[in-house]
């Protein structure tokens, strides 16, 4: 046998839309794609999905391993099916066949990742793993495995495995989803619910998806129509925030923000009443009052307490003594952090997301240089932000957890980044 060394490259979160040839309306739901800064984001002629991006970082994997298996773990959130409309089709219930033209339309809009996954596929020791996430939770259904094995590796369909978490080594590894909007069954085949019709009584499948696929569906995507920065800032106080205080304003990020809480307040709304009277056909799509009050509260913050990854990961860690690292994904922020938990350090990592967010540039306290009045220098600045369009910088880093055994079967864990310039490898913290 030829040698037992392994390397397990994990990246997460892509989000791969319809890609940006289909119509505005659908490449705004598109994340996996850049889009430069100033212009008007619904002109789409100058944005590029991020494909190339892919297919370098996949022709580099594979000419710098030969003796050794190599696996690519996407770890959720890899497709965004939620970015995808289909003309004509109810988005509830989620069918198995609208799933699947889903995801031919995702594959549709980005052969060259295709194309890079099937060239990496074709190499004897490579195999592909699915993680799925809240928003690719369609990974499921049987027939979408099947379309894309038959995509990705038709030959040697072994070479591509679908997995909801795993534990191996030490190293445990899931999406991270917590939040009570975006958890979903770590069983997959458990997503797959009995559905029967309440006139018909006929039965039909269904995908017992999240309450969060509504909201991204019936509230973050109409309002990313308006406001390009919906969903792609990691803390969308900001978001709100200059909505409500620059409510006329339309900086190349937003149109008609004017109308922006009013559309917001309508689509809430419509969601309410539709879960409120559609509880009895569906499990997860119960809410009440409190619980959107909270779901609201986590977007404007990021974080509710106790449903940050790092809190399912500290959970995880005191649940189990024999795992040393956790890796998770769905925050794209990316990160390592070092967690004293059972009297040993262990450690915890999100591999942050490999599409376009967006950060506003404030000043550093270090930036305010007055010896006195400090508060008052710092209102100022609040005051001078009120009537200048904010800046804002693209970040786009392409983080990737590298998990190496060597022969003897020693463990290495390195947080790295796909340096898309340089076309290699590089420590995340190398500039
Ligand atoms: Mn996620």
């Amino acid at each position: 046998m030829s040698s037992g060394a392994r390397k397990i490259y994990v990246i997460s979160d892509l989000h791969l839309g319809a890609g940006v040839h289909s119509s505005w309306k659908e490449s705004m739901h598109e994340m996996f794609k850049s889009h430069p800064a100033g212009l008007d984001f619904r002109d789409t002629s100058e944005d590029k999905v991020l494909d190339p991006v892919f297919h370098d970082f996949i022709h580099w994997v594979v000419s710098n391993h030969e003796d050794e298996d190599v696996c690519l773990r996407f770890l959720g959130d890899t497709f965004d099916p939620l970015a995808v409309e289909l003309d004509g089709r109810a988005d509830f219930p989620q069918y198995e066949g609208d799933d699947v033209l889903r995801f031919q339309k995702i594959a549709a809009g980005h052969p060259e990742f295709i194309v890079a996954l099937r060239f990496f596929c074709e190499q004897p020791r490579n195999y592909v793993e699915f993680v799925p996430g809240n928003h690719d939770l369609f990974l499921a259904w049987p027939v979408v495995q099947t379309e894309v094995v038959k995509l990705i590796s038709p030959d040697h369909p072994e070479r591509v495995r679908f997995l909801t978490s795993l534990a191996e080594d030490g190293v445990y590894f899931e999406h991270g989803a917590t939040e009570p909007h975006n958890r979903f069954d770590l069983i997959l085949k458990k997503n797959i619910i009995e559905e029967v019709g309440p006139l018909s009584g006929e039965v039909r499948r269904t995908l017992d998806v999240t309450q969060g696929h509504y909201l991204s569906r019936g509230l973050a995507n109409p309002l990313m129509l308006i406001d390009f920065l919906i969903e792609r800032m990691h803390i969308h106080g900001f978001v709100w925030l200059d909505i409500l205080l620059h409510p006329f304003r339309r900086p190349w990020y937003r149109c008609r923000s004017f109308v922006f809480v009013l559309v917001a307040a309508y689509h809430l709304t419509k969601i309410f009443i539709f879960h409120s009277l559609s509880t009895l056909r569906h499990m997860r799509t119960k809410s009440g009052f409190m619980k959107i009050l909270k779901v609201l509260w986590w977007t404007i913050t990021g974080a509710i307490d106790g449903t940050t990854t790092k809190a399912r990961a500290e959970r995880y860690l005191r649940e189990h003594d024999e795992t040393d690292v956790v890796v998770l994904g769905h925050e794209h922020s990316p990160g390592e952090e070092l967690l004293h938990i059972g009297n040993r350090p262990r450690k915890y990592f999100n591999v942050g997301a490999w599409i376009q967010m967006w950060e506003r540039r404030v000043p550093s306290p270090s930036e305010l240089t007055w010896k006195r009045f400090h508060r008052l220098q710092g209102l100022l600045l609040f005051l001078r932000d009120l009537f200048q369009s904010p800046e804002l910088v693209s970040v786009m880093l392409f983080p990737v957890l590298v998990v190496s055994h060597d022969e003897k079967g020693e463990r290495g864990v390195r947080f790295m980044r796909w340096d898309s310039e340089g076309k290699e490898i590089r420590d995340f913290t190398d500039q």
